[in-house]
């Protein structure tokens, strides 16, 4: 078995990479290669080409800085409605990760697209280059490629579409962050997020693979609050060596760096049907996908720009059921749905000619009614009124404006007791076996309610359903007695 593929290896692709063994699919050849890039770096690729198909097929393409190793599970897992549906898929790692050449750089910012250098890269390029190749050497293929991917995936997706090959005809980006200053992993308007930052930053450039930093205790809450000042990062752990710690430290505001690294300069137009998915829950990149479908909306012409929004934290529609998430029940399946009768309709239609698939404006999951709702706009412009909510005085929250004037409720901040928003021990982000922190946007959060340094507002109990759709904006006017304050 083993022998006959090396032969098609070779025979249809060129030579093999005999690196890390990569998960075969049952039904499919797999071929492993190193496809060259414009400027000579070449990138490892796993093919898979279902056996004893007759007809032509389309191309289903992932990248990933993760490792491609266990592409074949997908196959089984996330990308099955496509592996039963007759595709060939490919997936590669990225300049720089796991056994490709190159240098990894953290969100290359798009080159600069002036035509002046024709061996410029970025990730779009390397997308570029390797649609090409796909095309001239997969056998049996429709001419048609189709990219998908969640988060970091869901971002090289995205940087696909910007000059995006002529065969690329439908892209779905998942989950991908749109600005890391303003909404994302590594900053929420501009607050930094210490743990999440860190322990992403350790993990993926400490070596080419996937490495987890080693805390010397389980509780990192406390771990970070006895590091001290934030220059300790670098004296006693980081040393200098993460590109991407000390990108945060010279950089703590919005300024060119973050810009040019955010997608918003880029979206200027609608090159490819493209299906926008978010997680309502989504712990890491929930501003991402919504910016994404929402800049490229004034584009749509031809009305191929959408949006799904389903009751998942970040990546949950990639699990088999998505009926729970926490403690919170959502009555089906709503990942298989998702997976069975939203994704593999859209690519199908634009990739296999097939049918004219459900292709409303956005879907989105309504949580508490607990029913999928297809829109003609988003937000959504029809049955819904713009409202706002007032602080009021003694801790209630009303739809009535305030009358008193300059009412405020204050609090002390201190630095050395935080407030920290997970129950402690709070383990690694990334610990093997789990950590809590996929879950703890519907963690129930009222154990800190008690504390003199957290105010809580309130509304009397409601006599009727209320429904919250669309951009929720939180207006907080705030003064402070010192120059820096935790808030
Ligand atoms: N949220 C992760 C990420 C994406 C892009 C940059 C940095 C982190 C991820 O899950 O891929």
């Amino acid at each position: 078995m083993r022998s006959r593929l090396l032969a098609l290896v070779v025979c249809v692709f060129g030579p093999p990479v005999l690196a890390q063994q990569p998960d075969s699919a049952p039904g499919f050849d797999l071929t492993e290669v190193m496809i060259p890039m414009r400027d000579g770096v070449k990138l490892h690729t796993t093919i898979f080409v279902p056996r004893g198909s007759g007809g032509l097929l389309p191309i289903i393409f992932t990248r990933t800085p993760y490792g491609i190793a266990h592409a074949g599970n997908a196959l089984r897992g996330y990308y099955g409605a496509f592996a039963s549906d007759g595709y060939s898929f490919a997936f590669q790692d990225i300049r720089g990760r796991y056994t490709s050449e190159g240098q990894f750089v953290m969100l290359r910012p798009p080159r600069p697209r002036d035509g002046r250098d024709p061996k410029a890269i970025d990730e779009g390029t390397d997308a570029y280059d390797t649609i090409d190749w796909l095309l001239a050497h997969v056998p049996n293929n429709n001419g048609r490629v189709g990219m998908l991917g969640i988060s970091y995936p869901g971002w090289l997706t995205l940087m696909a579409m910007l000059d995006p090959h002529p065969a690329l005809k439908a892209a779905s980006p998942q989950a991908s962050p749109a600005d890391m200053f303003l909404g994302d992993d590594f900053h929420h308007n501009g607050a930094f997020r210490l743990s999440y930052g860190f322990e992403y930053a350790a993990r993926m450039e400490t070596s080419k693979q996937q490495e987890q930093f080693e805390f010397d205790r389980y509780d990192t809450y406390q771990w970070y609050l006895d590091l001290g000042p934030l220059a300790n990062v670098n004296a006693k752990h980081l040393h200098g060596k993460i590109p991407t710690w000390n990108d945060f430290v010279a950089h703590p505001n919005y300024d060119g760096f973050w810009q040019r690294q955010g997608a918003a300069p880029y979206l200027t137009r609608v090159t490819v049907p493209t299906l926008t998915v978010a997680g309502w829950w989504d712990q890491e990149d929930f501003y991402g996908p919504l910016k994404i479908y929402e800049l490229l909306e004034p584009h749509d012409s031809g009305h191929v720009n959408s949006l799904v929004v389903g009751p998942w934290n970040h990546g949950g529609w990639a699990g088999p059921a998505g009926d729970k998430l926490g403690a919170i029940d959502f009555g089906s399946p709503t990942s298989r749905y998702f997976q069975d009768s939203i994704l593999a309709p859209w690519f199908a239609h634009f990739l296999k000619d097939r049918g004219e698939p459900r292709r409303p404006e956005a879907i989105t999951f309504e949580a508490g009614a607990n029913q999928w709702r297809s829109w003609d706009a988003w937000p959504p412009r029809l049955g819904t009124t713009e409202r706002r909510l007032y602080f009021q005085p003694g801790g209630r929250l009303s739809f009535d404006a305030p009358t008193g004037a300059n009412a405020f409720d204050s609090y002390v901040s201190d630095p050395a007791h935080p407030v920290p928003y997970r129950h402690r021990p709070i383990p690694a982000t990334y610990t093997p076996g789990g950590s809590g922190w996929p879950v703890w946007l519907v963690e129930d959060q009222r154990f800190v309610d008690d504390r003199p340094d957290v105010l809580t507002w309130q509304t009397e109990p409601l006599t009727e359903d209320v429904t919250i759709a669309g951009a929720i904006t939180a207006k907080l006017f705030v003064a402070t007695t010192r120059t820096a304050t935790g808030s």
